[in-house]
């Protein structure tokens, strides 16, 4: 974005449809795996769906006119591509606390709707891809990576995803380069790493889509606190999915998307002389099973 020529924040964002699109294009391509539940397993569970609508239904009193404003929402949101969207939001961080129960080493938490596999990978110390005015405060993000006795980690990765100063992310809202704000670190032979960035706006979701006008219909609001999206991984060793969050984001207690966890908020500082600001974060990785 250059200082003569700012595009106003809704051109940035584009339409909640054109990221809906994108997101739905990206699960199909990464994440379908055709009959992965047994007849048993399905009909158990959808059973147990049907069931508890069916209960809502009764014990509410839902009229047709209800009914059929859900009909339509439902409807739009395919409509919409915000099926992704909508399941990330409200459903996924409890998929992620039944995922990741027993492990013992660093908090993962939801991967939401924009992750992108591949981005361009370099070595420590490293800047994430940006454009060259990019705007916001620098952000020096560092740590290691240990397994969980704490042994350093050699041939550790760190993927990095996030927002820019204006909440968008690469990909899902136009005008952005490819890979801004996404990529990749390898880290040195004792998993410690390097990586300028610059410190993430929070996240509104689309307020034009049909997950904006559910939570204007609601009167909620539609904020995740800034955040970092992280995939750590090492040889013989869980991957792990988490994010980490800055203090006082006003929507650190009320994230919409229930992914906040305290053992993932970073200590960030400031490095004075107008270098922006520093924060170290540690991961450890449980071993593979
Ligand atoms: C995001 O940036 C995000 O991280 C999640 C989980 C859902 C929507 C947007
Ligand atoms: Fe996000």
């Amino acid at each position: 974005m250059s200082i003569d020529n700012p595009l106003s924040r809704a051109e940035a964002a584009g339409t909640a449809a054109e990221a809906g699109a994108g997101a739905t294009a990206r699960f199909r391509a990464d994440k379908t795996s055709a009959a992965a539940s047994s007849q048993e397993r399905v009909a158990h569970l959808a059973g147990l769906a049907i069931k508890a609508l069916n209960g809502i239904i009764l014990d509410e009193d839902v009229t047709y006119d209800e009914y059929n404003a859900l009909k339509s929402w439902l409807i739009r949101v395919g409509d919409d591509g915000e099926w992704p969207l909508f399941l990330d939001v409200w459903l996924e961080h409890s998929v992620e606390e039944v995922a990741n129960k027993n492990r013992h080493g660093s908090k993962g938490t939801i991967e939401g709707p924009y992750y992108v596999p591949g981005s361009p990978a370099q070595g420590t110390p490293g800047t994430l891809p940006m454009r060259d005015d990019e705007p916001g405060t620098p952000l020096l993000f560092q740590g290691q990576v240990t397994s969980v006795d704490g042994a350093p980690l050699d041939g550790a990765r760190i993927e990095l995803w996030q927002a820019d100063d204006l909440g968008f992310y690469s990909q899902f809202a136009p005008s952005l380069p490819e890979w801004n704000l996404r990529g990749t670190v390898i880290a040195d032979g004792e998993g410690n790493f390097q990586v300028n960035t610059i410190q993430p706006a929070p996240y509104q979701i689309p307020t034009d889509g049909a997950c904006g006008q559910l939570i204007a219909s609601a009167g909620w609001h539609a904020w995740r606190p800034a955040h970092l999206h992280l995939k750590v991984s090492a040889p013989g060793h869980q991957l792990i999915t988490t994010q980490l969050y800055f203090p006082g984001d006003p929507h650190n207690a009320d994230d919409i998307a229930s992914a906040v966890k305290p053992e993932l908020m970073l200590d960030v500082q400031e490095r004075g002389n107008g270098a922006g600001r520093v924060t170290t974060y540690n991961f450890r990785l449980d071993p593979e099973s």
